[in-house]
């Protein structure tokens, strides 16, 4: 394959809600484009792009894949997106790395909670968005119903640039001219309304324009591809991907007016206060930036795929990850699709490429030299869900270590970490397919299988009062050296999300300079592993206001004891409270259902925030409630709606628990280890 040039490259990510298609349209667009000789199938497993064995068996994308293709002459890299809501981290990461987001809508299904999630992260990454309306051809579709959908739910800026005619066997241009009768919709009256948004981003096209009704046949395509780009026009198109309806369109338009990184938005490299624009440029110094890590099935080879932004770049060149003064040779460079990897010789501007077995993270930028700050990524959602896992064999302790680091490098929403309080290891993730996978995953490529407890709830500890003048003195003179500290502390809430914050209040030499710090530091112990319910402690603004030093026997971990000790009296004697974590809910689920669904979140000390009835007899109900409370929504929902309905949940804020529920998790909390006094 040839070099292609920034102007010659069109970057899209095939996103949306789950089953909308995304990777049946993938396997035809490589098809159409002939890359591969028969249409893939995800139901007989057939397809390049969901290639992993997880992926193939649940019959639906468990990550995201990326491929490419040629067509006239074009490059166009294609990231397919999954569309379960739980794998929202690749998902929104695939948009780090295209112009284009290709919002996929099934006619079978219409628009989904995760088409509408998709939808305003491209529009936020500020990306040209297009909508495609797949599986046309399914039973019992009202396109018309869809299409009126589309526009109230994402704006009369959606406009059709084909529309399906001959029921459903073909589709028929309107971007061009007004001929012809389509399935739905009038052909004259869509063409004139393209007409009218294209002209009003060109100021000279829109005096003849006014008079004759048309635009000069050599300016309407680029004045088309300019509005989709700056986001004046989201294309609406519709295809059937399993008959090859609607796909060689879909090419050609991609060419059209999926914006190349030249005329598409620019990426800015963001360092404190100041933006530079990334200018895609073949020449120049390189700038790319990792939005995906994967893992080659059969050898294992770690790959760290990346947009390249700006230059061009040599497996033997020297390259630097992120602000990295020494730099590395990258080494071979591939393109990847599906399985498959191809070397090329380079990684040029525009283009998106891959590294093997480089030490690499998502988010993280490659430079010719030296690269000081950050491009953004979009903003991922707060892993929420959690489960505390244990391997079954003893011996298998290192393996998953090895297995979770792997699964958090890929994926920017699962996170691990071990309990400070309980040693256990906790997984978090966006759901309970999500962990379902991670477990699936691990015992298929490790052979480790885990056993996991019921989420625990990450509550935090504070208080609601203060003390003034708390003592404590530790003394020990029994054998050897002796220990001496007294601390005097006063204590106060500090402002919610403010943390903790230690003040130094001692004048003259009560307690020497050295071992002030000392009592900071064994506050600090404390702090991870609580007071009243082995909880971290949050906001409280501790101050150190009296002592007294021992000539010999004072040392520092004597203070960092007295420290700690002043600490958990003084917080005790502070009305301590609990925090809870509470979360940002979005039901969706068929309207008839609202009442119960408001109702049930009431009861789970919900607050209903609003909803909205969307097309198709949907509503979304939005709402904040105590994590605690939905910890299992999935199986709450499923058992009140029979499984019609899906939701989205986020971390909002953390709230003071109720006096009831607080004294129940106070009882429950044993300490676990002897105080070390
Ligand atoms: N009849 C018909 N079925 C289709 C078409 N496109 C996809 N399907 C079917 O719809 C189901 C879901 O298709 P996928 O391509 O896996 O959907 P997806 O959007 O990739 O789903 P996720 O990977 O879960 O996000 C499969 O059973 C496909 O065979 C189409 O054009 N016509
Ligand atoms: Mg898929």
């Amino acid at each position: 394959m040839d070099v292609h040039k920034v102007n010659e490259i069109h970057n899209i990510a095939l996103v949306g809600h789950s089953g909308a298609g995304k990777t049946t349209l993938g396997e035809a667009l490589l098809f159409k484009a002939g890359v591969t000789t028969r249409l893939g199938n995800v139901d007989d497993h057939t397809t390049v792009l969901d290639y992993d064995e997880e992926s193939k068996e649940r019959r639906h994308s468990t990550d995201s894949t990326v491929a490419y293709l040629e067509h006239h002459g074009k490059l166009i890299n294609m990231i397919v997106a999954p569309g379960m809501p739980d794998y929202s981290g690749p998902a929104l990461a695939s948009l780090a790395a295209v112009e284009t987001a290709v919002i996929c809508i099934s006619a079978a299904s219409g628009i989904g909670v995760n088409t509408r999630r998709m939808f305003n992260a491209a529009g936020e990454m500020g990306l040209a968005r297009m909508i495609v309306v797949t599986r046309m051809d399914a039973e019992n579709v009202d396109l018309e119903a869809l299409y009126e959908g589309i526009r109230e739910t994402f704006g009369a800026t959606c406009l059709p640039i084909n529309l399906p005619a001959d029921g459903g066997k073909r589709v028929i241009d309107v971007l061009a001219k007004a001929e012809g009768k389509a399935d739905l919709l009038d052909v004259p009256h869509c063409h004139t309304q393209i007409l009218d948004a294209i002209v009003e981003v060109d100021d000279e096209l829109m005096g003849p324009y006014m008079e004759t009704g048309e635009i000069p046949e050599d300016k309407l395509e680029p004045t088309f591809s300019k509005s989709v780009a700056i986001g004046h026009i989201v294309p609406v198109l519709f295809v059937s991907a399993k008959q090859g309806i609607g796909i060689p369109e879909l090419l050609d338009a991609l060419v059209l007016c999926a914006p190349s990184p030249e005329i598409g938005g620019h990426r800015e490299l963001i360092n404190g206060d100041q933006k530079t624009e990334i200018v895609p440029t073949a020449d120049g110094d390189f700038v790319a930036q990792v939005f995906k890590i994967t893992s080659d099935p059969k050898s294992n080879i770690k790959y760290s795929v990346a947009r390249v932004f700006r230059g061009t770049l040599k497996g033997d060149s020297n390259l630097h990850i992120g602000d990295d003064r020494k730099g590395q040779r990258p080494g071979h460079i591939f393109k990847l699709r599906g399985a498959e990897h191809m070397e090329v010789p380079v990684a040029s501007a525009g283009d998106i490429v891959a590294f093997a077995k480089l030490d690499l993270k998502i988010g993280q930028l490659l430079g010719s030299h030296a690269l000081d700050g950050a491009i953004p990524m979009p903003k991922f959602p707060t892993p929420m869900f959690a489960l505390a896992v244990e391997p079954k064999s003893r011996g298998d302790i290192d393996k998953v270590g090895v297995a979770l680091h792997r699964f958090t490098d890929e994926d920017p929403c699962f996170k691990t970490h071990r309990d400070a309080q309980t040693s256990e290891l906790v997984m978090e993730g966006l759901g309970d397919l999500h962990l379902t996978v991670v477990r699936s995953k691990m015992k298929r490529y490790y052979k480790i299988e885990v056993e996991s407890k019921p989420p625990k709830i990450p509550y935090r500890e504070t208080i609601a009062g203060r003390a003034a003048y708390v003592e404590y003195t530790h003394k020990k003179q029994t054998g050897g050296a002796g220990q001496f500290a007294k601390v005097a502390i006063d204590i106060e809430p500090n402002d919610r999300g403010k943390g903790y914050e230690f003040v130094d209040k001692i004048f003259g030499g009560v307690i020497d300079q050295q071992f002030r710090p000392s009592v900071d530091k064994g506050i600090r112990e404390q702090l991870k592993k609580g007071v009243i319910a082995g909880c971290p402690v949050v906001d409280v603004k501790v101050s150190l206001v009296d002592g007294k030093t021992h000539p010999v026997d004072s040392k520092d971990i004597a203070f960092q004891i007295a420290g700690r000790q002043a600490f958990k009296a003084a917080f005790a004697a502070s009305k301590p409270i609990l925090l809870e974590p509470v979360v940002n809910i979005e039901v969706t689920i068929p309207s008839e259902f609202v009442g119960d669904i408001t109702r049930d979140l009431a009861g789970k000390r919900g607050q209903i925030i609003g909803q909205d009835v969307l097309p198709g007899n949907q509503t979304v109900v939005r709402a904040t409630v105590p994590l605690s409370e939905v910890a299992n929504y999935s199986s709450q929902l499923k058992s009140v709606t029979g499984g019609q309905g899906s939701y989205l949940m986020e971390l909002s804020h953390y709230d003071v628990v109720p006096p009831n529920v607080q004294q129940q998790i106070v009882a429950n909390f044993k300490p676990h280890e002897k105080d070390d006094e």
